[in-house]
């Protein structure tokens, strides 16, 4: 690691933007710590990053930290995204955005990200539930939850995030979860190292709203939860689908190669003059 100031002076807006709004226990201060060390560690410096996120508990994960940032509106952060990694290649362009965020006003930007192949980092906050506007149903909330917009019981099935992207064509692709601090750490190091679409997805705690749905009711139960049910995406080939069930996969999903956007813009660029 760098020789820098404590990571806190460096990095967080601590004069002007705290104290912040997350609920006690909630996972996302546990993802800023991690993002912030994964950025401290790699090339980067902070004049490099173009931190982007949408609306939601998630997408106010910008306001706290002191890089170029950008909070747009909800389910539109890959566009403003993409724009300004098309307006300056040379950023590292970070995007943060909750699963309603990612996957259900914006799924269709994501998936387009990804088939583009544009170089962005994109990490989705999964906490399978829409936390800003009190509970509602997600695209990954589990099927017959019963939620604040599904109080007979969830009626539809939730999208494996992680899959999505990949089908899409993400070229990186990995799931951690808050309580797997350190996994999570380098998983975001990788991602941000990876040339192209890649996409961390973090399992995190809404106590307030999921927590309460799912009866797990103190931060400590759901970190036991996510402790008890992540498996290692090596140790997941030799398990049955049965036995998947429930389970969180972890660790580094897909790692491909493929021509960037740019890359492929810069070629055309050049055999047309
Ligand atoms: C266009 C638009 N539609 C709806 C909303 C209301 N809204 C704000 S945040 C949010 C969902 C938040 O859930 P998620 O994206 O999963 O993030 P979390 O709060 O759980 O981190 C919604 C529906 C909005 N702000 N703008
Ligand atoms: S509502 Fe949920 S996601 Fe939002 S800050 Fe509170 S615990 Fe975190």
């Amino acid at each position: 690691m760098k020789h820098t100031p404590h990571l806190i002076h460096r990095y967080l807006r601590s004069s002007k933007r705290f104290p912040h709004v997350w609920c006690p226990g909630c996972g996302i201060g546990i993802l800023l710590g991690s993002l912030v060390r994964a950025i401290d560690a790699s090339d980067y410096g902070k004049n490099d990053i173009m931190l982007v996120s949408g609306i939601g508990c998630s997408g106010r994960l910008p306001v706290y930290l002191d890089f170029n940032t950008l909070h747009t509106t909800h389910g539109r952060a890959l566009t403003f995204a993409t724009g300004i990694k098309l307006a300056k290649p040379h950023m590292k362009v970070i995007v943060v955005m909750g699963d309603g965020d990612a996957a259900s006003i914006g799924g269709n930007h994501l998936i387009h990200a990804a088939r583009r192949n544009i170089d962005i980092t994109t990490i989705i906050v999964n906490n399978q539930i829409y936390g800003m506007t009190g509970g509602q149903a997600s695209p990954t909330t589990p099927f017959g939850l019963t939620t604040s917009s599904s109080p007979y019981g969830h009626l539809e099935h939730p999208f494996d995030i992680s899959r999505l992207v990949e089908a899409a064509g993400a070229v990186f692709v990995a799931r951690s979860t808050v309580y797997h601090t350190r996994a999570l750490d380098k998983v975001i190091g990788q991602a941000l190292n990876k040339k192209g679409f890649s996409v961390v997805e973090v399992i995190s705690p809404c106590v307030t709203h999921y927590g309460k749905m799912t009866g797990m009711n103190s931060p400590v139960e759901m970190m036991q939860w996510q402790k008890d049910n992540a498996v290692p995406v090596e140790k997941a080939g030799e398990m049955s689908t049965e036995e998947l069930q429930n389970k969180i996969v972890t660790g580094v999903l897909v790692d491909i190669e493929k021509p960037t956007f740019h890359e492929e813009h810069a070629r055309i660029g050049k055999e047309v003059g």
